[in-house]
């Protein structure tokens, strides 16, 4: 019993004195860093290398801006001229740096802003959410015929869904922007979707992200996911086509009234 104890004894010192050791050593790393970041020099260079970094940033966030004013200005025309206005929801987001050096690891894209602005295309983006699946193609025709927008890229996954199920109408645009001496094209990935596709991409988003999710599930699940989406599909054309038989009706409506 004695000496049970006395090894537990010394086993205890042991744990205590490699305790203190570390606590030594992490006190030692987090002056270093102390010192590291209250050196003026270390700060100032670091500074210079962040600031075409946020410069960049800067020219996205524009972009966006520009993007979404002029959705911001149809909306208001639809609601002003029409009795519904086919725009539900715009949502913005610049992708963070992280997203971006993992796509361009991803892609074996050498890292540099130069080849960040040339191969990432969706650095600024806009998704447009509105109700039917008719207005998704209206309000593309509507950015696409504006005279300082072009159209880099079009990916139509309403018409072609990806495997996932995933379906949204995706357009790779350049718009200017308008700098003190300076016009810059920028590019903006724009996303339209209805309100069922919408539904589809953040539920899905919800589910898998981050999730490791067990080998032997993942086809049930990428299966039933690709059914639902499906549905949302079906319940978009049936809404479509209630709509149409609706203002079929009110045109015969206004028709009949006429002198
Ligand atoms: P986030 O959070 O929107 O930034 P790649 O990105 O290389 O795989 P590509 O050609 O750059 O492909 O883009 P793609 O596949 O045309 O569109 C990518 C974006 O569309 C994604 O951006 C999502 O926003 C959306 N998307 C595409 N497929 C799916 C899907 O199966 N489910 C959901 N929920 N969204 C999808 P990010 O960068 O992945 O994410």
């Amino acid at each position: 019993m004695g000496n049970i104890q006395k090894i537990r004894e010394q086993l205890d010192g042991r744990i205590l004195e490699t305790m203190e050791d570390k606590i030594t050593e992490r006190v030692k790393d987090s002056r270093l860093m102390d010192n590291f970041l209250t050196n003026e020099k270390i700060l100032d260079r670091i500074s210079r290398h962040l600031e075409p970094i946020e410069q960049m940033n800067a020219y996205y966030r524009c972009a966006i801006m520009e993007i979404e004013t002029k959705f911001k200005v149809l909306s208001e025309q639809f609601s002003l001229k029409y009795d519904r206005n086919p725009i539900e929801t715009i949502k913005s987001r610049l992708k963070s740096q992280d997203s971006i050096l993992k796509k361009m690891n991803r892609k074996g894209i050498p890292v540099s802003l130069e080849a960040m602005e040339r191969e990432i295309d969706d650095i600024a983006g806009v998704r447009v959410i509105c109700s039917f699946v008719e207005d998704v193609y209206m309000l593309a025709d509507c950015l696409l015929q504006q005279d300082d927008i072009t159209l880099l890229e079009k990916k139509d996954y309403i018409k072609h869904p990806k495997d996932s199920g995933y379906r949204s109408l995706h357009l790779i645009v350049q718009v200017p922007i308008f700098l003190q001496n300076e016009k810059r094209p920028m590019k903006v990935e724009v996303q339209i979707r209805t309100l069922a596709m919408d539904l589809w991409a953040s539920q899905e988003h919800k589910l898998r992200y981050k999730k490791q999710i067990p080998e032997n599930e993942e086809e049930a699940i990428s299966q039933e996911l690709a059914e639902c989406a499906q549905i949302l599909a079906s319940v978009d054309n049936r809404m479509q086509n209630l709509r149409a038989k609706l203002s079929d009706s009110r045109f015969q409506e206004d028709e009949r009234r006429r002198p």
